[in-house]
């Protein structure tokens, strides 16, 4: 605990309960220190003006919600909560639910036909043009149920959802591409896989005992953003971080794996006291499948699997127990941190590279060479308990988090980014307290090739006495800090739900231009008039009802007991902001529509009665009168003559 707070903050803290505005501008005092009293950035105006808001955040972020399992997002530097993204969760309050055919279909394993709405999200992936941020799409994982989604950035809402084969889940590590050709995830729980695949790898597995398999999966994800799955490789180790290679590393796929023990237990993933950092050629993996050496399952047989002995791939030995994997802005440096230890390494890719070619190896496990850490690695720096995760600003320095420590070390790279900073590599500089124990770090664009820099923001476990007790289950911690000097100065911080992982911070000019405000424009959405069908041998009503300020219409549907219902709801408003919601008494079903929004959904209506539909969203002063009547006409009761009649327009 001791480097919680520094005294400085304590000062600042102190006197910021004496006055809350003075508060930033102590805090940032140090660094304008002989200057002309220049103007403070995060000062804040009082009262706030409309707009300030939406006027000076820079960066959107978008934070996994782990068991939350969708994305949260807020803005940057104010640390306003903005909106969530539901995903693998259904979530009423952002219009997510399974009543909604079309969402339902994203959230059902096509295997088993089983709908799935629990889902535990880790690792957004933002698409990338060249290696940089291009706005299009985040793209993460579920790490329960193997599956990947796609948020579209026009709408920040989750476009479509890839369920991976071959796999319980336990799909950890997930990163795509520096063009958006090729995304890779992991397998981190082992596995025990379908004959063929087992026969395939021609090791030993008990499916009590272990040791188990397991592998990474490659996405291919189309122009359109379409994502298929390409290919898996499987062999004898599972995997934690996986990353995707650009610059000096263009060409391989990089992962880490902590229980390269193959152990079933938590002591037997400690018994080695160095790991691996894994590096596969992802050409030679093209090759084989090109080469026919592969198998297929049965559950897909699309998806060639093959076997790490057919693949390129190498292993040094790092740290034990290894968590963090993060790639410098040149692709050159594979950071990577042993989380059990004090130790991160810095392995050079260039020089293994050169290892590979010079064949400077130690050894092999499981027919894989395993090439000489002396002649990879840059460095092998002892920084403090815990370290975690790790990012890159633009300016040649690696910011490491530590999760025992509760601080961020900052620390100047070598090689060709010397010349950015002209420090001595590998040694801390610079130390930002946070309270209480980092997880990941995210600086805006500090996983691509062109760091925005300016921040960065620590995702903190833990969080404990930082807000107003709400609890034993206390909500978690997001810190900023502005990192364009040293020392790096906290701004400011927010408490956000469950339980952000790693973040994506896009800059608001990239994202802003695209999103929508309404989904349609008003000429195709008032050619589509309300109807009504009766299907007397399917026993379906078919609805399309228009919903606008402040009418359902049809307003009353009248239903035979028992039959299904299917409604397509088609909310007629093209005004910003003016959301409608179908909400039925008594029944299961609740949707939302945004402006311009076409909903599809469909349930069998069983309970007899009248039974009123209702708006959910507050609309206009109307809204407790935007109600209609949806009468479920007892079994033998009904007669044709009941049917709704829509007034002729
Ligand atoms: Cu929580 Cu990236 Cu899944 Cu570390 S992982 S914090
Ligand atoms: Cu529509 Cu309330
Ligand atoms: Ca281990």
């Amino acid at each position: 605990m001791k480097a919680l707070l520094s005294p400085k903050l304590v000062a600042a803290l102190l006197l910021g309960l004496l006055s809350g505005t003075v508060l930033f501008g102590l805090v940032l005092g140090p660094v304008v220190q002989g200057a002309a009293t220049p103007p403070n950035p995060y000062e804040r105006p009082y009262p706030m003006p409309h707009q300030f808001w939406a006027q000076n955040d820079e960066f959107y972020v978008f934070a996994s919600g782990g068991q939350q399992g969708g994305l949260y997002v807020y803005g940057v530097p104010s640390m306003k909560y903005l909106s969530e993204i539901p995903i693998f969760v259904e979530d009423q309050a952002w219009g997510w639910v399974a009543e909604d055919t079309e969402i339902r279909e994203m959230l059902t394993n096509p295997w088993t036909g089983k709908l799935i709405t629990r889902g535990d999200t880790h690792h957004p992936s933002a698409s990338k043009t060249n290696g940089v941020y291009d706005g299009r799409w985040v793209f993460i994982n579920d790490k329960q149920h193997a599956r990947i989604a796609r948020v579209d950035l026009d709408t920040f809402r989750t476009g479509q959802i890839l369920w991976i084969p071959n796999t319980t889940g336990g799909v950890h590590g997930f990163n795509v591409g520096p063009d958006t050709k090729l995304a890779v995830q992991n397998f981190e729980h082992e596995q025990y896989p379908e004959e063929a695949i087992r026969n395939h790898l021609g090791l030993d597995i008990d499916p009590i005992q272990g040791p188990y398999v397991a592998g990474v999966a490659g996405i291919k994800i189309a122009d359109d953003g379409t994502m298929s799955n390409a290919w898996q490789v499987w062999g004898p180790w599972h995997f934690d971080m996986a990353r995707i290679g650009w610059g000096t590393s263009d060409g391989w796929l990089i992962t880490t794996a902590y229980n390269t023990e193959r152990a079933t237990d938590p002591i037997g993933m400690f018994q080695r006291d160095q790991d691996y950092l894994f590096f596969w050629n992802i050409a030679s993996i093209e090759k084989a499948i090109a080469e026919k050496r592969y198998v297929t399952t049965q559950q897909a047989p699309d998806v060639p699997v093959v076997s790490w002995k057919d693949v390129e791939v190498y292993v040094t030995p790092i740290p034990l127990n290894p968590h963090g994997l993060d790639i410098s802005p040149t692709g050159s440096y594979i950071l990577t941190s042993g989380k059990a230890t004090t130790l991160v390494v810095a392995v050079d890719f260039g020089k293994v590279l050169q290892a590979i070619q010079q064949q400077k190896v130690i050894g092999e496990d499981y027919g894989v060479k395993v090439l000489d850490p002396d002649a990879v690695r840059a460095a092998t720096m002892d920084l403090g308990m815990g370290p975690t995760h790790i990012e890159f600003d633009d300016k040649g320095y690696a910011y490491v988090g530590f999760f025992v420590d509760s601080d961020i070390k900052k620390v100047p790279l070598g090689g060709s980014y010397q010349k950015l900073h002209g420090q001595t590599p590998w040694k801390v500089v610079d130390v930002l307290p946070t309270h209480y124990a980092v997880g990941h770090l995210v600086i805006p664009g500090g996983d691509t090739a062109m760091p925005y820099g300016k921040y960065i923001i620590s995702m903190n476990k833990l969080t404990k006495d930082t807000f107003l007790n709400h609890g034993p289950l206390k909500t978690e911690n997001h810190e900023l800090f502005t990192i364009g000097q040293t020392p790096a100065l906290m701004v400011d911080q927010m408490a956000l739900g469950p339980e952000t992982h790693y973040s994506q911070a896009l800059p608001v000019s990239l994202v802003k231009p695209r999103v929508l405000h309404s989904y349609g424009d008003a000429a195709s959405l008032t050619s589509r008039q309300p109807s009504v069908a009766y299907d007397y041998d399917a026993k379906e009503v078919r609805v399309t009802m228009s919903v606008v300020r402040s009418f359902f219409t049809p307003g009353v549907l009248t239903v035979p007991q028992g039959w299904t219902v299917k409604a397509r709801l088609i909310s007629g408003e093209t005004a910003m902001d003016i959301s409608h919601g179908f909400a039925l008494d008594a029944y299961n079903v609740t949707v939302s529509m945004d402006p311009g929004e076409v909903r599809d959904i469909e349930f069998v209506a069983d309970k007899a009665g009248v039974h009123w539909y209702y708006c959910i969203w507050f609309c206009s002063e109307l809204h407790m009168e935007m109600r209609g009547r949806m009468v479920v006409v007892p079994q033998g009761e009904w007669t044709p003559d009941m049917e709704t009649v829509l007034p002729s327009a």
